[in-house]
């Protein structure tokens, strides 16, 4: 068995030696077979974690059920519960390095890109241990003095939390969750995504060195269908946090019935960027690409549909284009290299469909749409112009680095354009007219929007989706929602 240790990433266990799992604050050896963890710029096996399902999800939900109920947690002051974040912060703060070299390996991402992932994932926690002690409830005048009743309300945590993560930024996500969850005084049972599960786990054990109490943050290693699904079942879990696809969370939602549980869903996403005929092309432009093809386009909020005024298309596909040309493809640990591969085979193979499909239905592609190389599973940054909103490489999130562009001749085709999607996650507006820009940031049906950038925000502002892009949002005081209850209290006074 291996436990997370500050050598890693330089020396990770070998993969037949699977890393532990964190249940009950001790590092357990979960008997079974062991899920293999990949470096996706060579395919190359790093490490293994163990298959955990059913009964290991059963293990972790009954300890951080006790560890509700003997107040472990909930029960601190919330400045000390904050004092434990900011903690948690620092530590991951002084280790940023490792810990980016680590996702950098896991997830293909260039070290210098995951190590802004890490800072924004201490972020989270900066930003929500200032929450932990200014978490209250509301008092309510119930009427005229002379009946003399008050009421007030208390917030109270849901419980036990059950927090399902996506391998896209995956200590992000993590902190996504566990921040707020923390704050509120839940506890926790983290399922990372089988693909990338190394920084979760290490991110355990910094939460047990910040002082999180035994019991508190379990994390468990599993495939979906089992250790997920087990999860999102589990009748002693209060809510559960899920970021990965529409699809899954429908099963979610399915499965979350039985016993009524709370839900949050960050779901997919088809995110518009819309350029206006007077945006400064030379920020746009950079703006625009980056949005689609930063890792990878393995990102819920990717601008992945570029609408463009006629009278600036041509220049800004051909500059789009360059951009991505330009791009440099490499390992995460590559320090010239702009872009890394794709996660997965499976998810190279659904990219290359996704492209296929495109011009089977009539797209024409400007520059990339083919796998770069044939180690790894690397993809070239791709625009594709001559694209409808009937086709499925605008209609269906790809998760990879494919554009989709086209031209519009006024402000409202723009929005309808832009509107015209079964999700409603993010988006971005460029132009130099501030008026219009407000004025279609309030038309658009999306749970962000950008203007004169695409993405920006990190742990202060809500994120989340319209419409199938999900339930709920994640940062900003609008997460702690997810992990709170309120209790009214109403009193005849004497
Ligand atoms: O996601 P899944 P996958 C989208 C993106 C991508 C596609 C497939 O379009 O191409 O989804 O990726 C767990 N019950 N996004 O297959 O399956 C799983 O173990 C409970 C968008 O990797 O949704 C992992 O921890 N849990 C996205 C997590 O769900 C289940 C990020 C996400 O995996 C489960 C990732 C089940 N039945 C993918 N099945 C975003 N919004 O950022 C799987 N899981």
């Amino acid at each position: 068995m291996s436990v997370p240790t500050t050598a890693w990433p330089r020396q990770l266990p070998a993969g037949d030696d699977p890393v532990a799992m964190l249940i009950d604050g001790e590092w357990t050896d979960w008997p079974g077979s062991a899920i293999p963890v990949f470096d996706p710029s060579t395919g190359d096996v790093i490490a293994s974690v163990p298959d955990g399902g059913a009964e290991a999800v059963d293990a972790a939900v009954a300890a951080a059920r006790r560890s509700f109920e003997e107040q472990r947690w909930r029960g601190l002051s919330g400045p000390d519960r904050g004092a434990v974040l900011w903690r948690a912060g620092d530590l991951m703060r002084e280790r940023a390095d490792d810990l980016a070299r680590l996702e950098s390996l896991n997830l293909g991402l260039p070290v210098a890109q995951a190590k802004a992932m890490v800072l924004e994932a201490a972020a989270q926690f900066r930003y929500y241990a200032g929450w932990a002690d200014k978490i209250h409830g509301r008092t309510i005048d119930l009427g005229p003095a002379e009946r003399r009743i008050q009421g007030y309300t208390l917030r109270e945590p849901m419980g036990v939390a059950g927090l399902i993560t996506p391998w896209n930024a995956p200590l992000s996500m993590a902190a996504k969750k566990l921040a707020p969850a923390l704050a509120a005084g839940c506890s926790c049972v983290l399922k990372p995504a089988e693909e990338t599960p190394l920084t979760s786990l290490w991110l355990g054990q910094l939460l047990l060195e910040a002082g999180i109490p035994a019991g508190v943050v379990n994390v468990v290693t599993g495939v979906g269908e089992r250790a997920g699904a087990a999860l999102a079942e589990h009748r002693d879990v209060d809510t559960v946090s899920f970021t990965g696809s529409t699809e899954v969370g429908r099963l979610i939602v399915q499965a979350a019935t039985g016993n009524m549980k709370k839900l949050s869903l960050e779901l997919g996403g088809k995110s518009p960027v819309v350029v206006f005929g007077d945006a400064d092309l030379e920020a746009a432009i950079p703006g625009a690409a980056s949005a689609v093809f930063w890792n990878s386009g393995q990102v819920c909020a990717a601008g992945t549909r570029l609408f463009v005024h006629e009278s600036v298309f041509d220049e800004v596909v051909r500059g789009v284009a360059e951009y991505g040309r330009k791009m440099r493809l490499g390992a995460g640990s590559d320090p010239s290299a702009d872009l890394g591969p794709l996660i997965s085979q499976k998810q190279l193979d659904r990219v290359s469909g996704y492209v296929g499909r495109g011009v089977e239905d009539g797209a024409r592609v400007v520059s990339g749409g083919s796998r770069a190389g044939d180690k790894g599973y690397f993809f070239e940054p791709t625009v594709l112009v001559d694209v409808d909103q009937s086709m499925t490489v605008m209609r269906e999130e790809i998760f990879g680095p494919v554009l989709g562009v086209m031209p519009f001749s006024d402000t409202d085709e723009a929005v309808a354009l832009a509107n015209d999607s079964s999700y409603g996650l993010a988006s971005s507006i460029w132009t130099r007219d501030g008026s219009l820009a407000h004025s279609v940031a309030r038309r658009l049906r999306a749970g962000r929007v950008g203007i004169n950038v695409h993405r920006a925000g990190g742990a202060y502002m809500p994120a989340g989706g319209y419409r199938q892009s999900g339930w709920g949002r994640e940062s900003g005081s609008e997460a702690l929602e997810n992990y709170l209850e309120t209790k009214s209290v109403v009193s005849q006074l004497a």
